[in-house]
């Protein structure tokens, strides 16, 4: 917040030639803050097969098929991507939702978040 103090001129039926009044105003600027957002991640391993994770993409975080497809083959090559950029909370339920997933599959597919 900044207050800034500034002068009336003297346009208020005053004193007349006795120059401006110094009244003194103050203004509140807010600043609203933007939440911080949060990358998801999916990361690669040996094991995992290609389909399941693209069932996942589909399935949470609402990709189409080539969508799906074209992001597990990116984590397949490059080891991980990001599959979408969420606040603190909805990342978090994504992770949860995608490591839950994969554990009852027993699959070891990890999926991690970090701020951007
Ligand atoms: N590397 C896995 C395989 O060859 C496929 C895979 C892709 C696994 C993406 C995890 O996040 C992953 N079956």
């Amino acid at each position: 917040m900044a207050v800034t103090p500034f002068t009336l001129s003297d346009k208020d039926g005053g004193s007349g030639d006795t120059g401006p009044d110094f009244g003194l105003l103050t203004k509140t600027k807010t600043r609203t803050q933007r939440p911080p957002l949060y990358k998801v991640m999916l990361l690669n391993d040996d094991y995992t097969p290609m389909e399941f994770v693209v069932h996942i993409l589909e399935r949470f975080f609402g990709l189409n098929h080539a969508q799906a497809f074209e992001i597990m083959l990116t984590v397949h090559k490059k080891g991980l991507a990001v599959v979408g950029v969420f606040s603190y909370e909805i990342a978090e339920t994504k992770v949860a939702q995608v490591m839950d997933f994969a554990r009852r599959h027993q699959h070891p597919l990890q999926c991690t978040m970090e701020k951007e």
